[in-house]
C-alpha cells in the first residue's frame, strides 16, 4: 500500500512538474494576435543596467507555410494540373489489417506522371509509381512489410490495378502524396516597421517611451529598437499599431510582473576590474549630496535671526565699552 502512495506522488509531482519545465524553456513570450504570432522581449539577455540593449519583436504568421512546397513538384504535375504530392489527393485506403489488401487502378489521366505514396501509419514506408504507356504489366502486387513495401518503385501502363498486401502484423494505411511536415513553421511577416510602434515602460518609475522599429535586413521578421536601461526592475512593453485594418495593442510584461522576459538587473554581478556605479546609483548619491548642502542651508536661515541679536549685542557691548573708555580718559 505505502509503495502505491509514494508512486502516486511521485507521478502527481512530476505531473505538477512538467507545466513549469516547459514554461521555462521559453525566453521569451510569444502570443496570438490576430493571425499573427509575436514573440517580445529584450535582444539581449539577461538584461543589464547601462548596457545596449533592444526590444525585439519576431512576428511570423500564424497561416503554417505550406506542407509541401511546389518546387518539389514535378515539371509535369504543373501541365496536369493535379497536385500528385498532397496528402490523399489520388488514393487513401482505410486501415489495411495483417492480410489484408488495398487495390488501386491507375487511370489514364496519371500517363507520364510518378506518384509518391506513403503509408500514413508510419512514414518511414513510402513508395513511387510511375506511370508510363507501354508498360508490359496490368496487375502489379507490392509487399507492405513493418518498415518498407516491396517493391517500392513500380512502373506501370494506364489501367494496371496496384495491390497492397500487409505481411506486417500492425496495420497500414496507404496513402497518395507526401506526408505534411509538422506545423510547426511559421512564415516570418515582413513590412511592419512603420505600422507598428512600441511603448517601453519602467514600472517603478512608471515612466515611458515610444520607439520606432526597423526590420533586421539579415533576418525578415525581426524587428528591434535600440535602448540602454537606465534602471534596474520590471519592464512593460506594449506593442501597437494597425494592421491590415486591425488595431493591435498588446501589452508584454518581464519576468518579476509574470511576465516571459528577464527584468533588467543591475551589472555589479559581471563587471571586472572595478565595480563602477551605474548613471543611476551615481545621480542618486548626487541628489544626496544636493539635498544634503540645502538641509544645511535651512537650518543656518534657521540661525538667522539669533546671529543678528548676538551681532547687536557685541555692538552694543563694543559701543558701551568704547564709551566707558572714552569717559576715564575725558575725566584725566
Ligand atoms: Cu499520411
Amino acid at each position: 500500500m505505502k509503495k502505491k502512495y509514494c508512486l502516486l506522488s511521485f507521478i502527481i509531482f512530476i505531473a505538477l512538474l512538467v507545466p513549469i519545465t516547459t514554461h521555462s524553456v521559453q525566453a521569451h513570450g510569444g502570443r496570438e494576435v490576430g493571425n499573427l504570432n509575436v514573440v517580445v522581449g529584450f535582444g539581449t539577455e539577461p538584461a543589464y543596467e547601462g548596457i545596449l540593449n533592444t526590444v525585439e519583436l519576431i512576428i511570423t504568421s500564424t497561416n503554417p507555410i505550406e506542407a509541401h512546397s511546389k518546387d518539389n513538384n514535378d515539371q509535369e504535375s504543373h501541365s496536369s494540373g493535379i497536385d500528385l504530392n498532397a496528402h490523399g489527393n489520388i488514393f487513401a485506403s482505410t486501415l489495411i489489417d495483417t492480410g489484408q489488401s488495398f487495390s488501386y487502378e491507375i487511370p489514364e489521366e496519371l500517363n507520364n506522371l510518378s506518384i509518391p505514396y506513403h503509408d500514413h501509419m508510419n512514414h518511414k514506408i513510402t513508395g513511387t509509381i510511375h506511370v508510363k504507356d507501354g508498360s508490359d504489366s496490368n496487375q502489379i502486387k507490392v509487399m507492405i512489410h513493418s518498415d518498407s513495401v516491396m517493391p517500392d518503385e513500380v512502373t506501370v501502363t494506364p489501367g494496371t490495378t496496384i495491390t497492397w498486401k500487409n505481411y506486417d502484423n500492425e496495420s497500414h494505411a496507404i496513402t497518395s502524396g507526401v506526408m505534411p511536415t509538422p506545423v510547426n513553421k511559421y512564415s516570418p511577416v515582413t513590412g511592419l516597421s512603420d505600422k507598428l510602434e512600441v511603448e517601453l515602460t519602467h514600472k517603478n518609475s512608471k515612466r515611458s517611451t515610444v520607439l520606432s522599429l526597423s526590420e533586421d535586413p539579415g533576418n525578415v521578421g525581426k524587428y528591434t529598437s535600440n535602448f540602454v536601461p537606465t534602471d534596474t526592475g520590471i519592464y512593460q512593453i506594449r506593442i501597437f499599431g494597425i494592421i491590415d485594418n486591425i488595431e493591435i495593442n498588446e501589452i508584454f510584461v518581464s519576468e518579476g510582473d509574470g511576465g516571459n522576459f528577464d527584468d533588467v538587473t543591475s551589472q555589479d554581478s559581471i563587471q571586472f576590474p572595478n565595480t563602477t556605479s551605474s548613471n543611476r546609483e551615481l545621480q542618486n548619491a548626487l541628489t544626496g549630496i544636493s539635498n544634503s548642502a540645502e538641509q544645511a542651508l535651512n537650518s543656518i536661515n534657521g540661525f538667522r535671526p539669533i546671529l543678528i541679536i548676538s551681532l547687536i549685542i557685541s555692538i552694543v557691548g563694543a559701543v558701551a565699552g568704547l564709551s566707558a573708555l572714552s569717559i576715564i580718559l575725558f575725566k584725566k
